[in-house]
């Protein structure tokens, strides 16, 4: 039996419905760590974020004013494209949606370009992005995040792969038209939904 295959059957054993599990994944009870570079360190106060592109009031925002707008609690499954899956993960932050109501998003906008320290990039749609489950998040589990995972504030949006949750975020782009990303331009998919396993281009 393949690895796959065992944890499959592990996965039935614990009690999860299987069909939580995307094709092709695993699931882990570990949080593995991944991304390109360096870990960025801020001083306090240091890191903001900037709503801007085809917006009617572009505007940034630090920690304290992120913090300060109301939050919302939400525990979902990511899924990796290196194929780990962890379910029941818990994030709070503000809704995506909530930050683009206080820009006011111009109609010709379609996509978002998640932009994270260090140049790394991700384009998502803009209907994905504004759903229930789109978080700008500042806590992991009731705590800050660790900045391994993206602290003090990263994107989090559970239903597409999790290259497209940008830690790190220093600012989302309402762009017109779809654009690649980082990962994107080097051969992942476009879209990257996991339960039509959308790793590559032309998946
Ligand atoms: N800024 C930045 N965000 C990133 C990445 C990255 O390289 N840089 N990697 C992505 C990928 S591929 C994954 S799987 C997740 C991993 O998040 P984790 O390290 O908290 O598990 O972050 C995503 N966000
Ligand atoms: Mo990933």
């Amino acid at each position: 039996m393949s690895f796959f295959e065992r944890n499959r059957r592990e996965l039935i054993e614990k009690g999860y419905e299987p069909a939580r599990l995307p094709p092709g994944q695993y699931l882990t009870d570990r949080f593995p760590v991944l991304h390109v570079g360096d870990v960025p360190s801020y001083r306090p106060g240091e890191w903001s974020l900037t709503v801007s592109g085809l917006v009617e009031r572009p505007f940034t925002v630090d920690l304290a004013e992120l913090q300060a707008l109301p939050a919302t609690t939400l525990t979902f499954d990511i899924h990796c494209v290196t194929k780990w899956s962890k379910f029941d993960t818990t994030w709070t932050g503000v809704r995506v949606r909530d930050l683009f109501a206080l820009a006011g998003v111009r109609a010709e906008a379609t996509h978002v370009m998640e932009h994270a320290e260090f140049g790394y990039t991700t384009n998502v749609p803009l209907a994905d992005i504004t759903s229930d489950q789109a978080l700008v998040a500042y806590a992991f589990e009731g705590e800050e995040i660790e900045p391994i995972h993206g602290g003090p504030v990263r994107i989090v949006l559970p239903q597409l792969y999790f290259w497209k949750s940008a830690k790190w975020v220093r600012g989302l782009e309402l762009i017109s038209g779809d654009s690649p990303g980082f990962w994107e331009r080097n051969g992942y998919h476009m879209y990257g939904d996991p339960f039509r396993e959308q790793r590559h281009w032309g998946d």
